[in-house]
């Protein structure tokens, strides 16, 4: 590295941002070293470099315009014309990831990866990546990654899936798309990309700590280790500090440099001409072996964390100029004097050249008009055309294969008697996987021994091991995976074992899967359907994370579709819908299936029978926010429910029909989020009384949503009652009983509602 200019008052100075545009210009300036003679653009830019010279006065531009876009945000953030200042100085070397990868190598990128971003835009002619990440910089509806919704890199011709800054969330999803791209070789899946393709995934050196980086890094070597391929490369750009927190010196490559399974590269991103080799070791080695491979690129951080970040305030001065010295462009400046590419004017006209055409698309951005209207904001959020996804669910040219899944037409289930839940969603599944060769089933335990409670029975014989399997045991990458196969155009069915363990791997679904439609304008999609086996009263396996009866957490997530089917034919019907809704507008869906109900044959008296029910016929299909009315005339009470509480409020009313002489009505809402609130106010609007029977908590629950739509159809005086769930966790064996609402609560209730009426 060469010498710093030297130390004057002015370094003492505030705004780091501009010591460090002035320490570029001074040090071109003051440049003295000697020269070789100019490289054609073909030989090495340095002796010894395997950079060429027209590669370097590429990748030096896209340094420069990564640079002058961070400037460029630190100057317009105060005057409201953009709005981020995350940048990426220090880290500018990433642009030799991107020289050396393709466009179509799916990447994931740190907020950092300005450079990258600049140097991949020249992989597709006629992209401006000043004009595009201004846009998105002012948040502009023009902005062509997030149509102004946030500042993110994110491309759609350049295979950059958006990435907001929720640190190793995407590392999962990005592993997931690398056994994607292997993936759909064995189960004749055509890829949107080449089949060589590799999956980029950059990220910061605090984050390579977080538990989703971990489980991506563990899993990749338990992918690896079983000689299975996945091409992943994991760039941890590496500056040795998280905001304020120091790396220990060292500690990544002593963490990374020996793991198994986990093919480690270092490269000096301070230095195009010595890092460009060795990143090109990596990517080869990525591309050549499709194993894991961990590219740890030294840079480091100029100008702090964020624009508001300023680190004079704790760090000492004498510090700051160490870390600046350190600054690639100055190594780079150095680079294009000493090889004579360059001219010192050269390189200053360069720098002030970008300068201005920055600050010009950055002005323009901003004058481009913003997103002004909550239907703008929200349109990519949650796409919705209920003619075609009727279509998709009702489709029945698959009649064929589904007759040599079910093993004959006398075995077709609509042929069989009524049967239970957990066999007729066991038989739905068949169908969708005959219905969708591009489907996939994958959980824990949900292959040879077909899951905890035999619902996945049977799958993996008929489909294989290859559409239907075991992951490891960890559901934020489950959940990553899913990702990963839908980024490929799969149609991921994940399985979460029991609701409880969806909560440690919620950021998957909430900070991850439902944002990506809405941060890529809808550009990019990821479809899912997380079948989740939830909800409380199991009578064989008791204990909290059995009977977790919270679903709050999946209810306030924007856009996700929340679902939960009661008995066997709905079941069926709606994982229909749900995989149309999936495959035609992408949406990310959650099904509930109660555990308790799972073997449920009796409805009134044991050995009734009332609660199996007959296989729809091919075809059928349940609509979004449709719901299921029993007792439709029924008016002195209704009882809103779902889940388990359909079977009990049923039963129940027939006692309260006893005691009161009420005809009850049940109403089973079926789609959780959103709530179909005319549903439930037409249904309310002819209620006597209003009972609303929600098995979860009291807080937060579904019933809260319930009692608005309510009270905002102008229902509100009507006499009203909640039985819900305890604010508490759900004890072991019979105590459970005392936390959730029970057949004689639903009574009691309704005895009260008598008291009032
Ligand atoms: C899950 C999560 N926790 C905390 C943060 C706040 N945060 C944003 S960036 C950052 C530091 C990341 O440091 P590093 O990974 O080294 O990346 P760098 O910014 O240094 O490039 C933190 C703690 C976050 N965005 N996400
Ligand atoms: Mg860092």
């Amino acid at each position: 590295m060469s010498t710093f200019p030297a130390l004057d008052a002015r370094h003492k100075g505030f705004n780091r941002a501009e010591i460090v545009d002035q320490n570029f210009l001074e040090f071109v300036k003051l440049w003295q070293g000697g020269t070789h003679a100019a490289p054609r653009d073909d030989e090495p830019v340095l002796p010894g470099s395997s950079l060429d010279a027209s590669g370097f006065r590429e990748l030096f531009e896209s340094q420069i315009i990564s640079r002058h876009l961070d400037l460029m945000a630190r100057v317009l953030r105060v005057q409201n014309k953009v709005f981020y200042t995350i940048g990426s100085g220090g880290h500018e070397g990433n642009a030799m990831v991107a020289r050396l990868t393709r466009h179509t190598d799916p990447a994931f990128l740190h907020y950092r990866s300005g450079a990258f971003m600049a140097e991949r835009f020249r992989k597709v002619p006629g992209m401006d990546p000043v004009v595009d990440s201004a846009l998105s910089f002012a948040a502009s509806r023009d902005d062509p990654a997030s149509g102004g919704r946030h500042k993110v890199w994110g491309s759609k011709p350049l295979w950059v899936l958006p990435q907001t800054s929720t640190i190793a969330s995407h590392l999962p999803k990005s592993l997931g798309t690398a056994v994607a791209i292997e993936q759909a070789r064995r189960i004749g899946h055509p890829l949107p990309i080449p089949k060589d393709s590799i999956v980029i995934c950059s990220f910061g050196d605090a984050s390579s700590n977080h538990a989703s980086a971990q489980t991506a890094f563990n899993t990749a070597a338990w992918t690896a280790y079983q000689k299975l391929p996945a091409p992943v490369m994991f760039v941890c750009e590496d500056n040795g500090i998280g905001i304020s927190v120091k790396t220990p010196s060292g500690w990544i490559a002593n963490n990374f440099q020996n793991r198994a399974d986990l093919d480690y590269f270092f490269a000096d991103g301070l230095d195009l001409a010595e890092g460009y080799a060795q990143v090109l070791r990596a990517v080869q080695h990525c591309r050549g072996s499709r194993r894991p491979t961990f590219l740890h690129l030294k840079t480091t951080r100029v100008m702090g964390h964020a624009g508001t970040d300023f680190e004079i305030e704790w760090r000492s001065v004498e510090e700051l100029m160490t870390v600046e010295a350190s600054d690639p462009l100055l190594r780079s400046a150095e680079i294009a004097l000493e090889s004579a590419l360059y001219s010192k004017g050269d390189v200053l006209n360069l720098y002030e050249a970008t300068r201005k055409r920055c600050f010009a698309a950055a002005e323009a951005a901003a004058a481009r008009p913003r997103l002004t209207s909550l239907a703008e904001v929200m349109q990519p959020l949650a796409p919705f055309t209920p003619a075609a996804v009727k279509a998709e669910a009702e489709r029945a040219d698959y009649a064929e294969r589904r007759v040599a899944v079910f093993g004959g037409g006398a075995k077709l289930p609509e042929n069989l008697p009524p049967r239970h839940l957990a066999i007729q969603i066991n038989q739905a599944l068949h169908d969708l996987l005959a219905k969708y060769p591009q489907a996939l089933l994958f959980g824990e335990d949900v292959a040879q021994k077909g899951g905890v409670y035999t619902v996945t029975k049977g799958l993996n014989k008929t489909f294989k091991g290859s559409r239907v399997f075991n992951t490891l045991l960890d559901e934020t990458m489950i959940l990553g995976l899913a990702q990963g196969y839908a980024n490929m155009g799969m149609l991921p069915l994940p399985e979460i074992q029991y609701l409880a363990y969806f909560h440690n791997a919620c950021d998957q679904i909430r900070g991850e899967a439902a944002s990506l439609q809405f941060f890529s304008n809808d550009q990019y999609r990821n479809p899912m359907v997380m079948r989740v086996a939830a909800l409380g009263y199991q009578k064989g396996f008791g204990g909290h994370f059995h009977n977790d009866n919270s679903i709050t957490a999946l209810r306030d997530i924007p856009g996700l579709v929340v679902g939960c089917a009661s008995r066997g034919d709905d079941a069926v019907t709606k994982l229909s819908y749900h995989d149309a809704l999936a495959k035609v507008d992408g949406r990310v869906c959650a099904f509930l299936e109660p555990i308790a109900l799972y073997m449920t044959k009796d409805l009134y008296e044991p050995g009734d029978g009332q609660w199996q029910f007959g296989f729809p016929a091919l075809g059928a299909a349940m609509s979004l926010g449709e719901g299921r009315v029993y007792n439709e005339k029924a008016d002195d009470l209704v009882v809103f429910t779902f889940g388990n509480g359909v079977p009990m409020a049923l039963r129940a009313a027939r006692a309260i029909e006893i005691q009161q002489g009420w005809r009850v009505r049940v109403v089973d809402l079926r789609w959780l989020a959103p709530l179909n609130d005319a549903f439930i106010a037409a249904q309310a609007k002819s209620a006597k009384r209003i009972l609303v029977l929600d098995e979860g908590r009291k807080s937060a629950g579904v019933g809260e949503g319930i009692i608005t739509a309510i009270v905002e159809a102008g229902c509100g005086t009507t006499p009203m009652k909640r039985v819900v769930g305890a604010d508490t966790f759900t004890p072991l064996a019979g105590a459970a009983l005392l936390v959730l609402p029970g057949e004689a609560d639903v009574v009691a209730a309704a005895r009260e509602l008598a008291g009032r009426t």
